[in-house]
């Protein structure tokens, strides 16, 4: 539940706020995710009573389908082990179910619902033909051999093909689950299926359909969708002090791109720690020590030499910065790490992660005039390039990386605009989380309108 006073509901809002806490009991991320979209709707729902007729709002909260499943495997030393399998079906006016699929312990109903809920506004908010839904484990795949992954994978895909299809559900990576994993699941449905249907997965290898630029776009994305809000205020990126939290996929590719626009990166992190790295984070040995041996920030350090120093535990948000990139889980940036940031000089933050920034946080950050771009907007490359892939399997074609990053990088630049002119119609200039709400929510609305009650 949100962590800060919330601001009160037009009443018919505050009627679906109640039916989503009464059927969702102890889902804390999923009604604070419902709850932050909600306090964006009043201006939209006094100028559309139509969409309060139809009951779009009550529709929207409730997910088309939720599958839960069991996931037997065995481990390396022989012992059978039980995890829980979920994929949710949110909302499929615009497209297929489209969005991700995250493997961690920490894994439940309501961390499903959540992203799926998000996903199904920020797949809107991108333009592109594609519903939402998310999916994914409690298994955790931290300590487990290649082979336990591929066992894994395959147990889940076994179950979870079923309700999967080019035309129906497509699912991607998240936390935990990259190109071994996605290569996995697609090597499983193929052979279920008996089907070679590219497009039922994004996040391929580039040798089985994957497209160039997925593994980099939620980051670039980010750092692009930063450098267009500041440029939107005659800032830039250039020579600013910029920190990432997470060292994965999204963190890796943020850091890459803000460097490449100008930006100095010092620190990034995981859940042991983080690293301050004044000389400016080195991505090639970042890469090597996260993608290829799937080690530590404490690693990175060690390899990188006296200018880098690891700090074990503690927050990445103590390190002061001018553009904060939070990517790597839900509520990392609590209160107090606002206050910290603002009291340092922060200027910006641009949500990598979902959900990253906790209700209180963002209050006090855009409270203090600092730019916030929220995860539905700032990290929509990832999807965005997802059905990029989609169009290139459908038509069994390939793209160069130089015209996809070309694409994806319209794409943000559309997604940043339209943030932008919603905000300022619906009477809060300025103010990224209301443009991405309501610009989602009226494009996935009037899909709902048009195809009736289903
Ligand atoms: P990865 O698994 O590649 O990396 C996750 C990173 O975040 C790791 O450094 C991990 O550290 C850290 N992390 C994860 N959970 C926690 C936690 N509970 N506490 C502290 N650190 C944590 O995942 P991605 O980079 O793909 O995803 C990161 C975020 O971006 C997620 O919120 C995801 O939903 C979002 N996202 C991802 C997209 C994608 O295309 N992959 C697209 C859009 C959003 P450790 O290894 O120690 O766990
Ligand atoms: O949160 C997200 O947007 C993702 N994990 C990517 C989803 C996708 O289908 O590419």
């Amino acid at each position: 539940m949100s962590d800060s006073p919330r601001r009160p509901l037009d009443e018919r809002l505050a009627a679906v706020h109640c039916q989503v806490l009464a059927r969702n009991p102890g889902e804390s991320e999923f009604h604070q995710a419902v709850e932050e979209v909600l306090e964006s709707l009043g201006p939209v729902v006094a100028k559309h009573p139509e969409y309060v007729e139809a009951a779009i709002l009550e529709r929207l909260c409730e997910p088309e389908r939720q599958i839960i499943f069991r996931v037997p495997w065995v481990d390396d030393a022989g012992a059978v082990r039980i995890n829980r399998g979920f994929r949710v079906e949110f909302n499929s006016a615009l497209g297929p179910y489209k969005g991700g699929i995250r493997f961690h312990p920490s894994v439940y109903a309501g961390v499903i619902k959540f992203l799926g809920f998000e996903q199904v506004f920020k797949n809107a908010l991108s333009g592109l033909p594609i519903g939402g839904g998310k999916g994914g484990s409690d298994f955790d795949p931290r300590g487990r051999s290649d082979g336990e992954v591929m066992r894994f994978c395959q147990s889940f895909m076994t179950e979870l093909h079923r309700h999967l299809g080019e035309h129906t559900d497509v699912p991607a990576g998240d936390i935990g689950v990259g190109e071994r994993e996605i290569g996995y699941m697609f090597g499983q449905y193929k052979r279920i299926t008996n089907r070679y249907e590219s497009g039922v997965l994004t996040g391929k290898g580039i040798g089985v359909g994957g497209a160039q630029v997925r593994r980099e776009a939620t980051g670039y994305g980010v750092a692009v969708f930063t450098e267009e809000m500041l440029k939107a205020t005659g800032r830039s990126m250039s020579g600013r002090r910029v920190v990432v939290s997470g060292s994965g996929n999204v963190a890796i590719y943020a850091a890459e791109r803000a460097q490449r626009l100008g930006a100095e990166v010092v620190a990034c992190s995981d859940s042991g720690g983080y690293v301050v790295d004044d000389g400016g984070l080195d991505i090639g040995l970042l890469r090597q020590v996260k993608e290829r041996e799937r080690g530590r920030v404490a690693d990175y350090a060690t390899r990188r030499g006296p200018g880098a120093r690891h700090v074990e535990g503690g927050s990445v948000w103590e390190v002061p910065c001018e553009i904060a990139l939070p990517c790597a889980t839900q509520n990392e940036i609590t209160g107090p790490d606002a206050a910290r940031l603002i009291e340092g000089g922060c200027i910006a933050v641009a949500e990598g992660a979902n959900m990253p920034t906790t209700p209180e946080a963002v209050r006090l950050l855009t409270g203090a005039g600092v730019l916030f771009a929220p995860g539905k907007a700032a990290n929509a490359g990832g999807v965005a390039t997802s059905a990029l892939e989609m169009q290139q399997n459908a038509s069994r074609d390939s793209w160069t990386f130089e015209y996809t990053e070309a694409r994806l990088e319209e794409i943000m630049r559309g997604i940043h605009e339209r943030c932008a002119t919603t905000a300022a119609e619906y009477g809060s200039p300025g103010d990224y989380v209301a443009g991405a709400n309501i610009a989602g929510f009226i494009a996935v609305a009037d899909a709902m309108l048009a195809l009736g009650l289903v």
